[in-house]
Order: structure tokens, then sequence, then C-alpha cells
């Protein structure tokens, strides 16, 4: 938790953004995996934990935006709970902590808030993603839960994403703590990766790193010889000589900011042939996208620009051809680059996902596409200083892609079909790394650990030690 003076100032704007009624932001519970008791571990809302800094489970923060009241609404515990979970400090000492003055028991919010709105009075709420806090929120205001989202406020959406976007002095070291950790889970997975091994040998020793180190996972691991499959967590294939493992995982620190990587490396010594040349292509794209980056360039056209260098590369083996300017603007490129360049990063790995892609990745003026390829695409906007994101640009070859579109002749002049058939069963690359963006540039978080293919083998081969 940052000082209770962090806390203040940032609802402070978020007050005056507003401006006007009443602002509730839920916090999480506990959430049961198989039955009431047997929870998953405990993961706080993001945006209650940025404004209130508490990281305990059946918390909620009211703020009367014309009053100045705030409140943390909460209950003491019960001895049967304290029994089962232990003490917890009270309320109003947790209140303290978050420089808020009052509390409010569970049961006594629903009054406050009713008042509020049978006097007509805004209720500001952000989108609940959890079914428990869409049926809270719709008890307190005696409403249907399928009535919350009338109350979802576009202005506290915009005014927590203003606020989210740019990341302070003091974040930026967190995540930068989160991105340290995050490198280490890749060098394990890229030193210690034999043939013979099953996927899941690799993947419970990078799921180690970050929970002996206090953190948590950003999100489930991803390792797979399947890397053409973009979320891919089956971890049970044996792999050999001559496969590739891609390795996408983050950790996330005790403070709740996230680090997410991407590696792809071979599980042999050396790439093959066809892999190494598929490989630089990702890794000059991602040196190209890299470059390009500083305020006031839209995000968009630096992963337009990724996909003409993954084109370019492609052309140069024969798999595409044409010009690769016009083979972007068709959308050619998407047979092998199905996905966005990035997105942002902070106290979610996707950043202020929960809130709308729409509102954190784009403007009111400049909407996200509806295309294929350019729909994944989670972050469009002009970046600005403090925006922290990720680089990760991939080829991916789907087999069933190539089918489809084969047999409709899509995108026939750009693509050659004949070569692609001998690709089917290449599987895919990624590699993904992540920048905060500077006055004049970016700067890579953590540290710069082996991405180009001679660095990655000397890696596997044992002969460069990190
Ligand atoms: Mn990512």
């Amino acid at each position: 938790m940052f000082s209770k003076e962090t806390y203040i100032a940032r609802r402070d704007r978020l007050k005056k953004q507003v401006g006007n009624g009443i602002i509730v932001l839920m916090g999480n519970e506990e959430s049961s995996m198989n039955f009431k008791d047997n929870w998953y571990h405990f993961r706080q809302d993001s945006s209650f934990l940025y404004f209130c800094g508490i990281n305990l489970p059946d918390l909620a923060f009211v703020l009367d935006t014309e009053s100045g009241e705030e409140y943390i609404i909460g209950d003491e515990l019960t001895m049967d709970a304290i029994v089962w979970t232990g003490p917890q400090p009270s309320i109003a000492s947790l209140a303290e902590k978050a420089g808020v003055k009052n509390t409010k028991a569970t049961s006594a919010v629903s009054e406050l808030l009713l008042q509020a709105k049978n006097s007509g009075r805004a209720i500001h709420i952000l989108p609940p993603y959890r079914p428990e806090n869409k049926l809270k929120l719709a008890e307190w205001l005696a409403i249907r839960p399928n009535e919350i989202n009338s109350l979802v406020s576009e202005k506290l959406i915009k005014s927590v994403v203003a606020q989210r976007s740019i990341k302070t002095a003091e974040e930026i070291t967190e995540i930068e703590k989160a991105v340290l950790l995050t490198n280490k889970m890749h060098l394990t997975a890229m030193k210690m990766t034999r043939e013979g091994m099953k996927e899941s040998d690799i993947a419970g020793a990078v799921n180690e790193i970050p929970l002996s180190a206090g953190g948590q996972l950003s999100f489930p691991v991803i390792l797979t010889k399947n890397g053409q499959i973009l979320h891919n967590h089956y971890h049970g294939n044996t792999i050999q000589v001559g496969d590739m493992i891609l390795c996408d995982c983050g950790a996330e620190v005790a403070s709740g900011y996230a680090g997410d990587m991407t590696r792809t490396f071979p599980v042999g010594g050396e790439f093959t042939q066809r892999q190494k040349e598929l490989y630089d292509i990702v890794v000059q794209s991602h040196r190209a996208s890299v470059e390009a980056l500083k305020p006031g360039v839209r995000f968009k056209d630096v992963h337009l620009l990724a996909s003409k260098t993954l084109v370019e590369g492609l052309t140069d083996i024969g798999l595409m051809r044409g010009n690769a300017e016009e083979a972007v603007a068709a959308g050619a490129h998407t047979m092998f680059f199905q996905c966005g360049l990035g997105h942002m990063m902070g106290l979610d790995v996707h950043d202020m996902e929960d809130l709308g892609e729409q509102y954190v990745g784009y403007t009111d003026s400049f909407k996200k596409s509806t295309e294929f390829g350019l729909k994944s695409l989670r972050l469009g906007r002009e970046l600005e200083q403090g925006f922290v994101l990720t680089v990760e640009p991939g080829i991916y070859i789907i087999p069933e892609l190539i089918d489809m579109w084969k047999s409709e002749g899509k995108y026939a002049e750009f693509l050659n079909y004949d070569l692609l058939e001998k690709y089917k069963d290449f599987g895919g690359i990624r590699v993904e790394e992540d920048f905060v963006i500077t006055k004049s540039g970016a700067d890579l978080l953590g540290e710069a650990i082996p991405l180009d293919s001679a660095d990655v083998e000397n890696v596997r081969r044992g002969e460069l030690v990190m």
C-alpha cells in the first residue's frame, strides 16, 4: 500500500472530474472454486485498489462528490470468521490507512444510496464483471440485476481511465519489480527446458517463481509447443528437439502490479533454418515497433508498422507477395498475425479491460475497428508519457485458417498458398516486452533478457549465463 496521501490525491481528482452525484467502487469478495469455502486466491478489484489501497475482501467505497463525504463500507469479522481466518484490522483502521474518514456497516449502505437515488442524484458505478457485485449493487439500489447496466457511468469510467492510464513514479517502481520477476520466469524456462520433458515440467517451475517471491501470476501461464494457439493453457505435451516452446507469462507483485512477457525458443540447442527465418522476422518487427514508440504516435500506426515489417520478411522468404503496404491495408497479414500488437499494463495485465477496451485504448472520435485482426487491437490511441504497454508481435500458422481462406481464395494475390501448405505444422512465434512511454521515446521495463536468435541459442546451449 502506498501512503495515504497518494490515495487522498487520487480520490480528490476523481471527485473533481466526476463532479456530481455519488460514486460507488466495489471491492471484490472471496470467490469459490468447487464448494463455498474452497476459495480461489483472492484478487482485489483494481480500481478499488487504486483509489483505496486496501487488499482485503468484502469492502466497498462510497464518495459523495458534492459534500465530499467518503465511506469505507464493510463489517467487522465475527468470532466464527476469526476462528478460521484470524483477526483483521478494524474497518476504521483500514479506512484510516487509506485516508478515508468515515466507515459504514454493509447493512447501512442501502439507505445511504437509496436516499441519494430517491432525491434524483446520480449514482455512478463501474461495469461490474463479477456476478456477486452485480447482485450486491442490485440489492443496495433496490433494482433488478439486469437493470444494473443502466447505472454504469461513462463519466466515472472516463475519469478512472484518465487517471490510471498515466503511471506515476511510485507505480513504475512496482511495475519494474513485477517485470524483473517476470524476467526471471522467462530465463528459468529458457534455461531448464530439455527434450523429453512435459510442458507442465517447465510451466510448474515458472509458476513457482512469483509465488515464492510473495507474489502471484498476473494471468495463467501459457507454455506450449503449439504457439499458434494464441491463449493455449494446455501443458500435457512431451517436447522434442525440433519443437519450439512459446512461453507467455507474467508475475504480479504484492501491490497488485503486473508484468507480461513472451519468449519463444527451440527445444534443441538451436532453431531450425525455417524457425530461425520466421523468428528473425518477428524480432525485426518487434525492434521496428519499439523504435517507433513515443508520445503523440498512434499505437494503431505502430501496429500497422509491425504488420508491414512482418509482411516484408514473409515476402522475402516467399510466403507472401506483392506490395507490403497494400497487403497490410487489405488485411492479408492477418493470415499470420491475427491479433493486436499490445495492450496497456498496470494493476491489470490488460489494464482496465473491465472498463471497456473502447475507453482504455481508443477515444470518442477514434473508434475501435471491427475487422478481423484490428478488432483484437486493444490499444490504438495516441501514446502519452506515462503509459505502460506491451509490444508483442508474432507469426502464427493456423492450419484451420489456411484451409478456410484457401478454399475462399481469400487474399490470393498476397498469399502463397502452395508454400503455406508446407508450413502447416510450423506452430507459432511471439516475443513480448513491457515499456513505459517517456518524454521522447520509450524505456524497456525490467532487464533486457536474450531476444535475438543468436542470444537465445546461446542460452539454450548453456553458453550465455544470466
Ligand atoms: Mn500481453
